[in-house]
């Protein structure tokens, strides 16, 4: 703040003196009338004294606007002839051409912003739509424990899923539903039933079994699988079916001698069903005895379980099986975990093509892994079997059987 003592005749010249030095911002901080000139308070006369002061910001503030402002502003007009001042301030005036310029961007313009607004309003109708189909949707999700299936139909989803059947496969078989019942029908639990095992029974397409009548049968059949999922009880299922109810000619080869208990147990059923049965330790060995027993009408051999942890050790049985005489079947167990069928299945790809026996049906009611395994895998039933009775518990396996397992009709 610039401060100033004034003296003036009166308060206006005092105001005028101030507005000269600070310009009308200047501000009056203290004013007071004093007599001046006499001798002992005689004859003096009475004077204005005025204290103003300005503050520097509003100064500096101004003088930079000041600068700021364009020449010809600045130009003092009394200086130049009034037509050259107007020439200057003209130059700073927009030109006709900048002005048609304008006008014409302005019609070119017009168009697109037009199509512009036409195009938010569309998209902002389309958002409107977007949220209304989201809040259906979350609706419907918070209605129903499955996103994908109907609230009507969630008991039969909970159904399939007690047994044993892949999320993907039921969620397949209950939209089928959906599309080919009317909503009406949905409470019609028989017919919906009646569909689904007929779904079922598609889904588990064709079946295969070994036909020794058939001209091209082929004759040599191993068995492989994981540990302890009842190959070789299975091997003497089938025997003393071929043998005794079929009256087939049947011989037994095992390519399991790592454990003597396993040799034992083969020929032991050999003994009882009483058909021939040779251990082979070697290629040289099973070729042998392949050949001995050439005039059979079915040769089983038993192989020993295989870890699918253990490639190499499946590999190994390649050796024997890929003779292209001999027909490989993977042997599978219902009660092992869906994750290890799975991976089972695909390890032993290497040296089975696509027949599976499943055992121990009898073990569990959550039997739902057989239709995946056809589903996911396109492999075909064979047989399975329902207990430890040989040779009793063995059953061919045929989609109207199956259906009723996973069902447990
Ligand atoms: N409950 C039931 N048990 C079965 C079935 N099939 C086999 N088993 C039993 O499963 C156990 C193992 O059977 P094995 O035939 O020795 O199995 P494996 O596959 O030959 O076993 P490894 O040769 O050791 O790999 C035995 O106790 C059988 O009685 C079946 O269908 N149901
Ligand atoms: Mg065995």
């Amino acid at each position: 703040m610039r401060i100033k003592k004034y003296e003036a005749n009166s308060m206006n010249d005092a105001v005028r003196m101030i507005k000269k030095d600070f310009g009308p911002d200047a501000v009056i901080l203290h004013s007071r009338t004093i007599n001046k000139g006499g001798m002992f308070g005689l004859f003096g006369r009475d004077v204005v004294e005025v204290m103003a002061g300005i503050d520097v910001n509003i100064v500096e503030k101004k003088q930079n606007q000041e600068a700021r402002k364009p020449v010809a502003a600045q130009i003092p007009t009394q200086q130049y002839p009034k037509e050259q001042v107007a020439q200057q301030r003209n130059i700073y005036a927009p030109r006709e051409e900048t002005k048609q310029y304008f006008r014409e961007l302005t019609q070119e313009i017009s168009p697109i912003t037009s199509s512009l607004e036409q195009k938010v309003t569309t998209l902002t109708r389309e958002m409107d739509d977007i949220k209304e189909t989201l809040n259906i949707i979350v609706r419907k999700v918070a209605n129903s424990p499955h996103p994908m299936i109907s609230p009507k139909l969630m008991g039969y989803y909970k159904q399939l899923e007690s047994k044993g059947i892949s999320e993907d496969l039921i969620v397949s078989i209950l939209q089928n539903i959906e599309n080919d019942f009317e909503d009406k029908d949905l409470d019609n639990k028989q017919r919906i039933n009646d569909y689904i095992r007929g779904k079922v029974i598609e889904m588990l397409g064709t079946t295969n079994q070994i036909d020794l009548d058939a001209p091209d049968a082929k004759k040599i059949i191993a068995l492989v699988g994981p540990t302890g999922v009842g190959k070789t009880t299975t091997i003497a299922k089938m025997a003393a079916n071929f043998s005794l109810i079929q009256k087939k000619k049947v011989a037994l080869i095992t390519i399991d001698t790592f454990r003597v208990a396993a040799i034992e147990q083969l020929r032991n059923y050999s003994n009882i069903i009483g058909i021939p049965m040779e251990v082979v330790f070697n290629i040289e060995d099973f070729t042998q005895a392949l050949r001995k027993h050439k005039d059979m009408d079915i040769i089983l051999i038993d192989t020993a379980g295989r870890s699918p942890n253990n490639r190499s050790q499946i590999l190994e049985l390649k050796k024997f099986l890929r003779n292209s005489f001999v027909d490989t079947y993977l042997v599978l167990s219902v009660t092992s975990k869906s994750k290890d069928i799975y991976n089972t299945i695909q390890i032993y790809s290497a040296i089975f093509d696509d027949k599976i026996i499943f055992t121990k049906v009898d073990e569990t009611d959550s039997r739902g892994v057989i239709l995946d395994v056809v589903q996911k895998y396109h492999k075909k039933l064979s047989y399975f079997t329902n207990g430890q009775n040989v040779p009793d518990d063995f059953e061919v396996a045929n989609p109207g059987k199956i259906a009723d397992l996973i069902f447990d009709v």
